[in-house]
């Protein structure tokens, strides 16, 4: 301490003796040459943004037409998460279940000292503090993250809790979950630094579930290097909630207002590219005269039984690390609105004026752009001006539609959970489970086509149960085990909803409007729960008739529109089935006895 009160900015303020510990021996492996405490001030964001700057890293924007925020250009080999590379190194393989990579973790920890042993020379290493959840919440959690990117620690000042205020709730032995990420290129003597270091060689993404540990290098970019995000509050998270009885979700939870001014709270789980943040910051349609749909969170959820026995979540995280590219005015006003200004932009394309551009935020791209390659770009170049996943990363509390109880350490009682994929056929538009059980089956068999935005073949059906099979930490038959425990333990269950708005006409086009108009579903849903709305029942469950919906506004639609949509095709389920088969197959001994008898069920009545 400088003046026996005072520490010097970028010192330790905490006595946490195992916090302490820890951040002296990761420095003795990485060998930094400087350690940064974040504080997680604005004068420390400032500070960082501008040696950013100066590094090539960032470019400032605009100040008149993006106040505050910058781009960065990441490595072209360096874009996305690498689930090839992400490995669960539980210490029997089987708990790590076969849909994820395995390594026994001893093995794994030597070849994390090798990699590790040096690999912050000539760098600073910063000591990032952070809450998921809000500070001190009953259902928040506290991790440290180490990173040599100076990139990582603006973001995640972003995207969670960060700084001083974590460390005082933490205290002298308060419990936080340990991340360690190097982008994996040290600086040697006399070497300069490039504008996005990484490490083309080796990538890890590590995760030691029975020590709550989390290892990443090589890799500088988004759900590799944030380790708060998928690694955390997803693979490691939901672990812990397996452990200790509750939920850590791949969803996003808004809030539901109907005119009379019942309040509900939903949440949605979908996989990549069903358009989870639209859904997340929908604007009702103007026939909706009264509703008011609320953000709480675009991506997780953290749920945990409350004492009233009902479900409480909490938004874990504190910003939005949404995908830019078809984001626009017309499809999320809310989302554009959030990101006008202090945002940080990866990969996506520059205007001459200093602005950004990627497709769809507008109809018309500018006539001259600067690619996410740094590359002179103009329309019809046969390039894409920002990559498929570029990003930006943006507080929460910039958004127009984020809910008043969005912080709240409480968090919000859940009344209904929705599940959905992008189906073109089969999957009628929404379907209610008509017991816990039955939602879990159609959560756990959710699959979703593939899209460009994806890699592989486009259009293939991925399983991909409760939208979580990147982002489980351990045995996918156990979790979906422990979801099946969760609604025998909850004295309030939700109600559990699959919807699809993807179905496709024979001419190929999507049937359905969606964005603002999934109101219309959005608000039987939430009149299911109060028991005001009415529905068949269906062999999959229950389902709204043309005459259950709310068409008000939306001329032209057709009840044989609807029905194109809302209809069990026996054939399209005869084709279904074997593939829900495949996957309890795969699932193997862990395979819950619910989900066997339920598939039996329904090939029962199906088939
Ligand atoms: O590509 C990445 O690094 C991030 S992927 C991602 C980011 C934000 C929210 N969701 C996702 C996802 O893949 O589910
Ligand atoms: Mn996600």
């Amino acid at each position: 301490m400088r003046d026996g009160h005072t520490p010097a900015p970028g010192a330790a303020h905490t006595q946490n003796r195992r916090l302490l510990q820890w951040v002296a021996d990761i420095a003795a492996l990485t060998q930094p040459d400087r350690i940064h405490w974040c504080d997680g001030s604005e004068a420390e964001y400032d500070r960082l943004c501008a040696e950013l700057v100066a590094a090539g890293t960032l470019r400032k924007l605009n100040e008149a037409l993006r106040p505050n925020s910058y781009l960065a250009l990441s490595d072209p080999s360096d874009v996305a998460r690498v689930e090839d590379r992400t490995f669960i190194c539980s210490k029997r393989q089987q708990d790590a279940g076969p849909t994820n990579n395995w390594v026994d973790p001893s093995a794994m920890r030597d070849t994390l000292k090798g990699l590790f042993a040096g690999c912050m020379r000539g760098r600073t290493m910063y000591v990032i503090p952070f809450s998921m959840g809000p500070i001190g919440s009953p259902i928040a959690h506290i991790g440290v993250e180490i990173s040599d990117s100076a990139y990582v620690a603006v973001n995640m000042r972003h995207m969670t809790r960060m700084g001083a205020a974590v460390l005082s709730t933490l205290g002298d032995d308060g419990d936080f979950v340990p991340a360690v990420h190097s982008v994996g290129a040290p600086i040697g003597p006399g070497e300069t630094d490039v504008a996005w270091p990484s490490n083309k060689q080796h990538k890890y993404i590590v995760h030691f579930p029975e020590d709550r540990e989390i290892w990443s290098f090589g890799s500088g970019y988004g759900g590799n290097a944030l380790l708060g995000k998928k690694c955390f509050a997803l693979r490691i998270a939901s672990v812990m909630g397996r452990d200790e009885g509750w939920l850590a979700e791949h969803m996003l939870i808004l809030g539901v207002e109907s005119p009379a001014g019942v309040k509900q709270y939903v949440t949605a789980a979908f996989p990549s590219a069903c358009g989870k943040t639209n859904f997340a910051m929908l604007i009702p349609p103007p026939a909706f005269a009264g509703w008011k749909v609320t953000t709480v969170g675009d991506d997780i959820a953290w749920i945990k039984p409350g004492p009233d026995g009902a479900l409480r979540a909490i938004n874990p995280e504190a910003g939005f690390f949404g995908v830019a590219p078809g984001t626009g005015y017309d499809t999320n006003p809310n989302c554009m609105e959030s990101i006008k200004r202090n945002t940080i932009f990866t990969n996506v394309a520059l205007t001459p004026e200093g602005d950004v551009w990627w497709e769809g935020m507008t109809k018309e791209p500018p006539a001259r752009l600067t690619d996410w390659q740094g590359q002179d770009w103009t329309p019809g170049c046969g390039r894409p001006a920002a990559h498929p996943n570029a990003r930006f990363t943006v507080s929460a509390s910039q958004c127009p539609s984020i809910d008043p109880a969005w912080d709240d350490p409480k968090g919000v009682p859940i009344s209904a959970m929705i599940f959905g994929g992008r189906r073109s056929s089969t999957v009628p538009l929404v379907t209610e489970g008509a017991t816990w059980d039955e939602g879990v089956y159609m959560a756990a068999t959710l699959g979703s086509e593939t899209t460009a935005a994806i890699v592989g073949q486009v259009g293939v059906v991925r399983r991909d149960p409760f939208a979580m099979l990147a982002f489980c930490g351990y045995n996918m038959g156990d979790y979906i085990a422990h979801w099946i425990g969760m609604g025998r333990r909850i004295a309030h269950p939700p109600k559990i909803f699959l919807v699809n708005w993807f179905r496709k006409g024979a001419d190929g086009k999507f049937v359905w409007p969606g964005y603002g108009e999934n109101m219309r579903v959005l608000k039987w849903i939430v009149e299911r729960v109060e028991g005001l709305a009415d529905a068949t029942r269906t062999p999959l469950g229950y389902v709204p008739k043309y005459s259950d919906l709310d068409w008000r506004g939306l001329d032209g639609f057709s009840q044989d529109a609807y029905q194109s949509i809302a209809s069990i095709d026996r054939d399209m389920w005869r084709r279904e089935l074997p593939m829900h088969e495949e996957l309890l197959e795969k699932l193997g001994q862990t395979t819950p006895a619910t989900l066997r008898e339920r598939f039996q069920a329904l090939a029962g009545t199906l088939t």
